[in-house]
């Protein structure tokens, strides 16, 4: 059977279809969606629940002469299905195909970059304005989620367009999750409309009599009741009037009809700040996602392909219930992501002393400081790309106090198929050269509870970092022990090479140095776990015997473990050293498998037996002399 979805090239394809013909394409919408991120992965139920929404946006205005801006970008499926993105669509968050968020680089339609959360009215603000200083006319709508608008950075940007007054939609769409449910008191100012006994009286009321009415009329029925009947009884509108927007909602978000009426009229007629608060359902459509919101949030390919070992974030979380039992000063703080930062488990036994501020990273680094200076001892979970926004509160509220907040870094290094927003590869970089910071990095999973238990002892500002997916394997001892702060260890022995490892790093360094030992070149494999402080006395004392040094990361080489390594030997007197620095180059790192990236960059076990006889060719004479 021919789709509708064949027929759509691009956004001006929608306009000449029926009523029952976009319903046909919402449903032939959803099944692309789930058959494809079935097949690739990614993030299912927030698409599922922006269907009619995006088709309504796409009906209503002229992109990209109008800009539209999504806020994260990960609800961006149905928009890139109906942006002339159709037929690559099935290659979404593979290597090479299309990004799983909006890249400016893949389609003018996707106005604006984005893959982390809250930046959309900031950005849509700066277009209207470049809009205004340019004479022109054409509308810039925000699309944001009812978690994102939490965010600080949201804030900031809504107190700055009520203050110009410009014409700016921002599109609320609230679905009352975040990837759990969204927290804090706007989620509840939201959560107070939807459920307003006299918003649903009020719609009941209208569709009765819009039953009755021909089609024009309808539309004006539809409108009069969403601006007049709904917005005027709903009190906590004001707290919209006050900043300086007009408030119009709560707008059935499945609903093409309302969408379409009231976005047209505003699109028409108002000329200042509006916000347009639209109700979803996440995972709308599809049962499974529609009762596991949280689970169908974002979903791997073969979900029934059970990982073996336990993930780096589930030893983090059982560790710090461990640690929360034996400590009550211990207290948990995730920035929106209890479950998969694997913080769950402390909620479930120690409810009030975990904490769950939304995306909110600069106040959780803060709010943690604050804890810190009362004699607490909080942990910070937060992925690695995301604490990038809150590198000021690490430095200034926490580091220059000298506070003990431990920083657990989930997601450090590769992370595969969510991409350039996404990689973990800046931390090291970015934490190394913050003084007080003692940062560290596990080889395995085992190392990971030992140093979670060291940081709470240590009693300063103390960041760990470690990486996606399943640890190794390895046996978790069960007693904890104190590793000692800035000691590395060598893990296997050789007068050839010295490999210097880090992190996730070191398991393949382990295999290479094996390979390598069966071509007969013998190589001294170290496990820094600490870059921060070095063990420079290990380090030089390997570097004097060996000559030849390779560093490894899964991080930037700038300013990294590496840099970290050169920085140290260039103060030291040993001559005649040839160095060899695995990490990631100058560039945002794509997406794609994380074995497919790590063998791009050198990181597994070949592409470090490749590095390090290309960097030491003489090493191949040498093997010849030993024969
Ligand atoms: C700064 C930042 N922190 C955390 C995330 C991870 N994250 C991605 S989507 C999401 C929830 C977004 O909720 P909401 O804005 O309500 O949109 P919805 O998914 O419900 O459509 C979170 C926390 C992120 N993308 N950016």
């Amino acid at each position: 059977m021919v789709k509708l979805l064949d027929r759509i090239n691009e956004p001006a394809d929608l306009k000449e279809l029926t009523p029952s013909e976009l319903e046909q394409l919402a449903s032939e919408i959803r099944e692309e969606i789930i058959t494809t991120v079935g097949a690739n992965g990614g993030h299912l139920a927030s698409n599922l629940g922006v269907v009619e929404l995006t088709i309504a946006l796409h009906r209503c205005f002229e992109s990209p002469h109008d800009k539209i801006v999504w806020d994260v970008g990960h609800q961006t499926y149905a928009h890139k299905l109906l942006t002339g993105r159709r037929e690559r669509f099935s290659t979404i968050r593979q290597h090479g195909g299309l990004s799983g968020f909006a890249e400016r680089e893949e389609s003018p339609h996707d106005a604006f970059g984005t893959g982390h959360a809250s930046t959309s009215i900031s950005a849509a603000l700066g277009m209207a304005i470049a809009r205004d200083l340019a004479g022109e006319n054409h509308s810039v709508v925000a699309v944001i989620g009812d978690a994102a608008l939490a965010g600080g950075m949201a804030f900031e940007a809504l107190n700055q367009a009520g203050h110009l007054g410009t014409k700016l939609i921002v599109l609320l769409n609230d679905n009352g999750m975040a990837i759990s449910p969204s927290v804090g008191a706007l989620s509840k100012l939201f959560y107070r409309l939807r459920l307003d006994r006299r918003y649903h009286r009020a719609r009941e009321d209208a569709s009765h009599m819009a039953a009755k009415l021909p089609m024009g009329t309808k539309l004006r029925q539809v409108w009069k009741r969403v601006e007049k009947g709904v917005k005027g009884i709903i009190i906590p509108s004001m707290f919209w009037d006050e900043l300086g927007f007009t408030y119009i909602g709560p707008i059935d978000g499945h609903d093409i009809t309302e969408l379409e009426t009231v976005l047209f009229q505003v699109k028409k007629y108002y000329h200042r700040p509006t916000l347009v608060h639209v109700v979803t359902k996440k995972g709308k459509g599809h049962r499974p996602a529609e009762t596991d919101a949280v689970g169908f949030h974002g979903v791997s390919p073969n979900q029934s392909k059970k990982e073996s070992s336990p993930s780096y974030s589930e030893v983090f979380g059982k560790t710090v219930l461990r640690l929360a039992m034996e400590n009550p000063k211990v207290i948990a703080i995730t920035a929106a992501m209890p479950e998969s930062t694997g913080l769950s488990i402390v909620a479930d036994k120690f409810p009030k002393r975990i904490f769950d501020v939304g995306i909110c990273e600069q106040h959780a680094v803060t709010f943690a400081a604050g804890l810190a200076t009362q004699g607490f001892c909080p942990i910070v979970a937060i992925y690695s790309t995301f604490l990038q926004r809150a590198i000021d509160q690490v430095i200034h509220d926490v580091c220059l106090q000298n506070l003990p907040v431990i920083f657990a870094i989930d997601r450090g290094g590769i992370v595969g198929e969510d991409g350039k927003t996404h990689q973990g590869t800046f931390d090291l970089s970015y934490l190394s050269f913050i003084p007080n910071m003692v940062l560290a990095s596990p080889k395995d999973e085992n190392e990971l509870q030992h140093l979670l238990y060291t940081a709470v002892r240590a009693n300063r500002p103390f960041a760990i970092r470690y990486p996606k997916g399943p640890g190794l394997g390895v046996s978790l001892e069960e007693e904890l022990h104190e590793l000692p702060i800035g000691k590395g260890e060598v893990l296997r022995t050789g007068d050839d090479v010295a490999i210097l490892a880090i992190g996730s790093t070191v398991a393949p360094c382990i295999e290479a140095a094996q390979r390598l030992a069966d071509k007969g070149i013998g190589c001294t494999v170290i496990n820094a776990c600490f870059i921060k402080p070095l063990d420079s006395s290990l380090i030089l004392d390997a570097a004097q015997r060996i000559k030849r040094v390779v560093t490894i990361e899964d991080n930037a080489l700038k300013g990294g473990f590496g840099s970290a390594v050169l920085e140290l030997l260039e103060s030291s007197p040993i001559h005649e050293l040839e160095i060899e620095r695995i990490g990631l180059p100058d560039e945002f790192a794509e997406h794609g498998s994380l074995d497919t990236l790590r063998a791009k960059y050198d990181l597994d076990t070949e592409g470090i037996v490749k590095r390090v006889l290309c960097a030491f060719p003489q090493l191949a004479s040498l093997v010849e002399t030993k024969k």
